[in-house]
């Protein structure tokens, strides 16, 4: 098998050792930091596919990801050398008076292993902040996360507020466990996501990278 088909596997694997030392040998044999960034996005893509198909779960997302930011911090100084950033950045955090990270660490780390810039804000976030912070860092994507009914309001204050801040166009995403189709609808966000792996495929469509 080929350095980079090896490469893919292994991030869809979570195996970190194997990444580093694939990537070492890719640079060995001159294969460029965009050929192995695409190899690595691809088992990340792969493990989404799995996710989403329920035969995989939760800690072989995490364990996934994990590899993936071993892999990108040995990668980004070659990338950031040869000029090559993330094209998109995104903006997440859960909403105000809500705690639950668990599934927004989840889709922060999944946009990144989909070579998103991702600005993770945290928790109990306040509607001013992700303005802020979305302004700061041109974000093209802003993600709000809720598990909790009663902060279903806090998300649709959230949603009023940035559209009501001049955000160039950024691009809304929510979810989280309570959270519906019918109700980004009703509170005007650009996109709902009823997990990681399709919060992936919602920003790339959402930013045209589909
Ligand atoms: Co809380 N809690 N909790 N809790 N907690 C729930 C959510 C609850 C359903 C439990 C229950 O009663 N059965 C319930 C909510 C009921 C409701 O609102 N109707 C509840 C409650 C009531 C509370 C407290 C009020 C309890 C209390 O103190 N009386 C309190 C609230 C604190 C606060 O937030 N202000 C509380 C506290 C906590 C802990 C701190 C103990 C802990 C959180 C730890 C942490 O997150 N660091 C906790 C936990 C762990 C849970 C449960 C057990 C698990 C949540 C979780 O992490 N799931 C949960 C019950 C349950 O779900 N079984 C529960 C795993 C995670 C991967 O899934 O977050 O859904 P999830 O994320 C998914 C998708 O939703 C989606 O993708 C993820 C991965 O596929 N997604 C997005 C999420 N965000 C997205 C954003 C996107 C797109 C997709 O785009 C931006």
């Amino acid at each position: 098998m080929k350095t980079l088909e090896q490469l893919t596997e292994a991030v869809g694997r979570g195996d970190r050792e194997a990444v580093s030392s694939l990537i070492e040998s890719a640079m060995m044999q001159e294969i460029g930091p965009k050929a192995i960034l695409d190899a690595l996005v691809a088992g990340m893509d792969d493990i989404g596919r799995r996710f989403k198909a329920n035969e995989v779960f939760v800690p072989e997302v995490l364990i996934a990801a994990r590899a993936m930011k071993t892999a990108m911090a040995k990668l980004e100084p070659i990338l950031s050398e040869a000029g090559i950033r993330p094209a998109f950045t995104a903006v997440i955090g859960t909403v105000e008076g809500d705690l639950h990270d668990i599934g927004k660490n989840l889709v922060a780390m999944m946009w990144r292993g989909a070579n998103f810039d991702v600005i993770d804000l945290g928790t109990n976030v306040s509607a001013q902040r992700f303005v802020v912070a979305a302004r700061e860092h041109k974000a093209s994507i802003i993600g709000l996360s809720a598990l909790l009914t009663t902060t279903m309001p806090a998300m649709r204050q959230t949603v009023q507020t940035l559209r009501e801040a001049d955000l160039n166009g950024a691009k809304i995403v929510i979810g989280g466990a309570p959270i519906t189709q019918s109700f980004a609808d009703q509170i005007g966000a650009d996109g709902f996501a009823p997990d990681a792996a399709s919060a992936v495929d919602k920003v790339r469509q959402l930013v045209g990278a589909a």
